[in-house]
């Protein structure tokens, strides 16, 4: 296949799931060949479960449908015996479980970076909520003997191959095994449907409260480790690199820095690591506190209710840790006022937010700002490329954004 038949393949896929989502728009990088949609309305950010139709899509290579009597996922490493799971095995054999998953991209809030990065220039529409369906991992661990100790991994590995022919890299992610323990699953549905193929059809890892990268879609084989993968054994293995999705990419690092290579490390929250001397270049494991305004619009022009109030409505997160502070300003940023939670409080989920706004006419910069259980807060601003302080730190990839800045908007009060 040429070059520009590729381009075009990727561009009917693209097409194609946007047919599916209408809900969705294209943010599509495919320069680097991503299939990528964001939900395509700030509205999306004024409800707590996303329709499957506005959930976003990120991945690289070329999305499969492979028949699911055909799937299989293999489990090998430290375990008392191997074995090969077939789709009617995980659903018949084990216990089955829902969980809800606030879903974001590493690189949702990559747009706002300055100087710009490469790869999609997401803006805030890479994050979404769903009820995942499947198994706990745990469940099948135990069945098949894993060595389950703190320090070990569980790595996932994806069936997707890069269409490029001189690049041979798998996607494939290390997760910590006690996270592994304590909440992951093997997911067949979504919102009560069958994964459609762009979510990974017929079966992915879900890690809940950690970045989607870690989420691996159309997942064929499980390996229990005592390290990530890292190393030539797995830098090399059968002539492919299952090292890059975990140890190159999705790492946090200054401009033109190759990120070290880690055998373990035993700090997992992307905050900590960030703060942490152990780990110079972070990996994107769970998400950092952030919060996105779903109504009014950017740009809206509103009339307040006959009481005089514009209600603001928004969702906040923090990954795996709860997130219990949020505040909106209508001032830029100048002061802060409490909002109010509603809705749903489950773990790993976003929460939905209100606050009563009195405005009188005129123009106004609406803000929100959320604080996790551990108090940390949202920064204000992006750094700029070389610079130290409270900001959130430019890196290379665009990663893990969270400042509260970039994503304020303005409104009008008539
Ligand atoms: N096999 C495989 N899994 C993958 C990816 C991929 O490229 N290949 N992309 C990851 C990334 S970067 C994200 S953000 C999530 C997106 O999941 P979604 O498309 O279901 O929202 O899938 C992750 N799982
Ligand atoms: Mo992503």
């Amino acid at each position: 296949m040429s070059n520009s038949e590729r381009s075009e393949n990727r561009q009917q896929e693209t097409d194609a799931i946007l047919e599916r989502k209408p809900g969705t728009e294209a943010v599509t990088d495919l320069e680097d060949r991503y299939r990528v949609v964001g939900a395509a309305d700030r509205e999306t950010y004024a409800n707590w479960l996303t329709p499957i139709e506005d959930h976003y899509v990120c991945h690289r290579n070329e999305t499969l449908d492979p028949d699911a009597a055909d799937w299989a996922v293999d489990l090998a490493g430290a375990v008392d015996r191997e074995g090969t799971l077939g789709m009617d095995d995980l659903r018949e054999d084990y216990p089955t479980v829902a969980v809800a998953h606030t879903m974001e991209c590493a690189g949702n809030g990559r747009g706002y970076f300055d100087p710009e990065t490469g790869s999609v220039q997401w803006e805030y529409g890479a994050v979404s909520t769903a009820i995942w369906t499947g198994v706990p991992l745990t469940s099948i661990l135990a069945n098949y003997g894993a060595t389950t100790d703190d320090g070990m991994w569980l790595t996932a590995v994806g069936g997707d191959h890069p269409e490029v022919e001189d690049e041979n890299d798998r996607f494939a992610r290390s997760i910590p095994m006690a996270k592994v323990l304590e909440d992951c699953i093997l997911a067949y549905e979504i919102n009560g449907e069958p994964l459609p193929p762009e979510h990974g059809h017929p079966v992915r890892l879900l890690v809940p409260g950690w970045y989607g990268v870690n989420s691996v879609k159309w997942l064929t084989e499980l390996h229990v480790t005592e390290t990530m993968v890292h190393g030539p054994e797995w830098a090399d293995r059968d002539g492919e690199d299952f090292t890059q999705w975990q140890q190159s990419s999705y790492r946090i690092h200054p401009e033109g820095v190759e990120p070290n290579s880690n055998a373990t490390v035993s700090t997992f929250d992307t905050w900590d690591q960030l703060e942490s001397d152990e780990i110079d270049h972070p990996y994107t494991f769970d998400e950092n506190v952030k919060s996105t305004i779903g109504q009014p619009d950017d740009g809206a022009t509103v009339t307040p209710d006959a009481d005089g109030t514009v209600e603001i409505v928004g969702v906040a997160w923090a990954g795996d840790d709860a997130v219990t502070g949020i505040e909106v300003s209508t001032d830029g940023g100048d002061s802060w006022q409490d909002a109010d939670w509603f809705g749903p409080d489950y773990d790993c989920a976003w929460r939905l937010f209100r606050y009563r706004w009195e405005p009188a006419p005129g123009t106004y910069t609406l803000a929100s700002r959320a604080t996790d259980e551990r108090g940390r807060r949202q920064p204000a601003r992006i750094a700029d490329a070389d610079e130290d302080g409270d900001d959130y730190p430019w890196n290379e990839g665009g990663y893990a954004e969270n400042a509260w800045h970039p994503h304020a908007l303005e409104v009008t009060v008539e």
